[in-house]
């Protein structure tokens, strides 16, 4: 196979043999990022669509998604990083019940190398931790996601729970993870916070809303 569609392959046959050196060869050509925006993340596409469809079994999935987080950490080191830093601090977590963490921790390594102060809190984070570590850490901007449906209504109860708290005009909020559409967030949960909430498609759209929340 040519070396992008044997990458893409790789993620989809969570097969690690050889990923390093296919990595290196592709950034002799493309950027780390669109590496992974183009060929790996088309791979977890499809890893998706089959096992959604009943034709992958989940331990296979957790390979894929194992290959995935090698490939990121292999090319993280190469990414382009501003020379600005402090522009604000993020907690980001994925919410109590969704293990799911690769799209936050692309959001974590877009804001991070884009200047932002980034709280990684982990998966399954109880609104309750996520308020603390806020406060403590004394963030400018809560950041939520998560993948499973579940997770959408998981979002709301945290938005009411910092409405209840009294905190919503302190901590703007950004939500991102496959389950959300936009819709769901500007119409719906827009509703129900106090506060300023934003919906992320993808980890790019995420550091535009940081840079707009925080000018
Ligand atoms: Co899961 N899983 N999974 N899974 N998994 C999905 C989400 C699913 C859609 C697959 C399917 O059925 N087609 C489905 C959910 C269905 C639903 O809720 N209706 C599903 C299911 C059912 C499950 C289990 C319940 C399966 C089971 O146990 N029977 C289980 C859940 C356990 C739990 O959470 N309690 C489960 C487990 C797993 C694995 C552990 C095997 C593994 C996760 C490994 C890991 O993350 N460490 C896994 C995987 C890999 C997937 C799929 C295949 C791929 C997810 C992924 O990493 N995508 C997924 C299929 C899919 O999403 N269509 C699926 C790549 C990633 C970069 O995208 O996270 O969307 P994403 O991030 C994007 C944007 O959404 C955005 O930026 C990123 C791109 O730039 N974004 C943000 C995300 N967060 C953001 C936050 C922001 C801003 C932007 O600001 C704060």
């Amino acid at each position: 196979l040519p070396l992008f569609e044997r990458l893409e392959r790789r993620i989809v046959d969570g097969e690690r043999n050889g990923l390093g050196d296919d990595l290196d060869e592709a950034m002799q050509s493309v950027p780390p990022l669109q590496i992974i925006n183009e060929t790996l993340l088309s791979g977890m596409k499809t890893v998706g669509e089959l096992f959604g469809s009943g034709q992958m079994q989940l331990p296979f999935v957790l390979q894929s998604a194992e290959v995935m987080k090698t490939a990121v950490a292999h090319l993280e080191p190469h990414m382009e990083a501003t020379d600005d830093a402090g522009k604000g601090r993020i907690v980001l977590a994925t919410v109590k019940g969704d293990v799911h963490d690769i799209g936050k921790n692309l959001v974590d390594i877009i804001l991070s190398n884009n200047g932002y102060e980034v709280v990684n809190l982990g998966i399954k984070q109880p609104i309750a931790t996520i308020l603390d570590a806020a406060k403590d850490k004394k963030a400018d901007v809560i950041g939520m996601s998560g993948l499973l449906v579940k997770s959408t209504v998981v979002m709301k109860e945290n938005l009411e729970e910092l409405n209840a708290k009294g905190v919503a005009e302190q901590y703007p909020v950004l939500l991102g993870g496959a389950a959300l559409t936009r819709s769901y967030v500007e119409n719906d949960l827009t509703a129900v916070y106090e506060g300023d909430v934003r919906y992320a498609r993808d980890a790019f759209e995420g550091l535009r809303l940081m840079d707009e929340i925080m000018t």
